[in-house]
């Protein structure tokens, strides 16, 4: 898959409060290209195996607990820079350290509940994206 994109999934807390246009609208005039999206709902097994790199910090369960509590949006996302700039579009993981303008700080409601996720990495971009993708959705 081409180093030019980035894996991301609006989480339930924006799913529910009807913030899936307004965020994929900051996405695009940002300047990305949707290239697979899809909505759905992690299961508990889903979650603790996407979020396994983060199974001995103290907000393992709860993070389990809010990201399979509804439905989610996934994509993948194509722009020059996408890992980076991406992150830079999303904010800071809490919406109180987030920039004016992010997407975590118009739409996160706490460092737990913070709208939308956004890959740290190139290697990352693609395991998440072959985690929630088959070959033939990825365009
Ligand atoms: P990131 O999403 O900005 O990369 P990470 O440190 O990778 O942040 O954490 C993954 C997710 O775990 C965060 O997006 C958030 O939903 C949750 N999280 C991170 N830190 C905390 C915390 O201190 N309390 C509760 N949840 C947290
Ligand atoms: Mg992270």
């Amino acid at each position: 898959m081409a180093l030019n994109r980035t894996f991301t999934m609006i989480k339930p807390d924006a799913v529910k409060k009807g913030y899936i246009g307004p965020i994929l609208n900051k996405i695009n005039v940002a300047g990305f290209k949707i290239v697979s999206m899809k909505m759905t709902q992690l299961s508990k097994r889903d979650a603790e195996l996407f979020y396994s790199i983060h199974k001995d910090r103290p907000f393992f369960n709860d993070l389990v607990a809010f990201i399979t509590s509804g439905p989610i949006v996934a994509a993948v996302l194509e722009k020059d820079n996408a890992v980076n700039d991406f992150r830079t579009l999303l904010g800071s993981t809490s919406p109180e350290e987030a920039a004016e303008g992010t997407i975590r700080k118009l739409f996160a409601t706490s460092v737990g509940e913070n709208a939308v996720h956004g890959s740290d990495s190139d290697e990352n971009s693609v395991i998440e994206t072959r985690f929630h993708f088959s070959d033939r959705e990825v365009f």
